[in-house]
């Protein structure tokens, strides 16, 4: 049997690139360069199957000018927004994502960023690293305590409960805002609100865990920013479209939010370099899910998806 075509967008883990070369008829961007608008409307004629990252942007304009042959997307991601779901729908392309493999690597990167932030992680390394740390004293670098305090989400989804899992190990008292609330099961004790804005009056540490919607976009802007409790950290690891960046930059400069971990930034690759100047932004590159092991997993999935769709199934993170 003649195997499907596939093109995989970016260099993906050794072992998601082996599967797919046995199983696939596959042609690998080896270069790793992002995916242009002509590459994918070239493609959607040569290929049944694209396995792309978020890099690879399928907007309305660019699926418009697709060929007939390609019949899935699927992507390395759990975050769609770079796809234009109703018009990749419309021309009848199926679209899956790769829920759950990377819940625990991105908690892992917002414990990481929320600790980095509170105990000024970017100023320490760089007095040590350049040989300027020259005098100690117990009012040197105090920063915020995590145990214990208050932890607000806001997105209960996969990722967003392993934060709220890993958050308990440090006794925080968590609580959230979802669209509806959650099974104790799944809750754990978490507190339940019903507006963002309620949410945040009680964040002392705040964690964005939603999707990137036209809904969200600007989440957090300055009037939210202002609800904060005085001295709050926000956390960052989902999309940058979140964050209203001139409205946190003027909440550092008020002293209102003391201190910012932030993975996504509006414009990415690049970030934004008005935070440059701040010790207290502890900035990552968008590397939430850049563990081996959840690279795999993704990769992983990815194929999976692709194996049940060339089954004549149903993918089973068919969105
Ligand atoms: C991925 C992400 O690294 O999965 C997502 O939505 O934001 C990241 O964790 C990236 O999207 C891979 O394409």
């Amino acid at each position: 049997m003649t195997k499907p075509r596939l093109w995989i967008t970016r260099r993906l883990s050794d072992a998601t690139l082996a599967r797919a070369a046995h199983d696939y008829d596959v042609v690998i961007n080896h270069a790793d360069t992002p995916g242009t608008a002509a590459e994918l409307i070239a493609a959607s004629a040569e290929f049944d199957a694209i396995i792309p990252c978020h890099s690879e942007h399928f907007s309305a304009d660019v699926v418009a000018q697709f060929a007939d042959r390609l019949r899935i997307v699927a992507n390395h991601s759990v975050g769609v927004d770079h796809c234009d779901l109703s018009a990749l729908k419309a021309r009848g392309i199926v679209v899956t994502n790769t829920p759950d493999v990377l819940s625990d690597a991105t908690a892992e990167l917002a414990m990481l960023l929320m600790l980095g932030a509170a105990r000024h992680a970017v100023a320490g390394d760089r007095i040590v690293r350049t040989g300027a740390w020259d005098s100690w004293s117990p009012a040197f670098m105090v920063g915020k305590q995590v145990t214990g305090a208050r932890l607000g989400i806001i997105g209960m989804g996969r990722v967003g409960r392993a934060f709220a899992a890993k958050a308990r190990g440090f006794d925080m008292d968590v609580h959230y805002y979802n669209r509806t609330a959650l099974p104790d099961d799944q809750a754990l004790g978490a507190t339940y609100h019903d507006s963002v804005e309620s949410l945040l009056a009680v964040s002392d540490f705040l964690s964005l865990h939603c999707p990137a919607t036209p809904d969200t976009t600007n989440l957090m802007d300055a009037d939210r920013f202002a609800l904060l409790p005085k001295g709050a950290v926000i956390v960052n690891t989902a999309r940058g479209a979140l964050v209203d960046e001139d409205a946190l930059i003027a909440a550092l400069d008020s002293g209102h939010v003391a201190a910012a971990g932030l993975d996504c930034f509006q414009v990415e690759p690049g970030g934004n370099p008005a935070f440059a100047k701040y010790d207290n932004v502890f900035m990552l590159p968008h590397i939430g899910s850049a563990t081996r092991k959840t690279r795999d997993a993704m990769g992983f999935r990815a194929l999976d998806n692709l194996d049940a769709f060339f089954a004549g199934n149903t993918p089973q993170d068919t969105l």
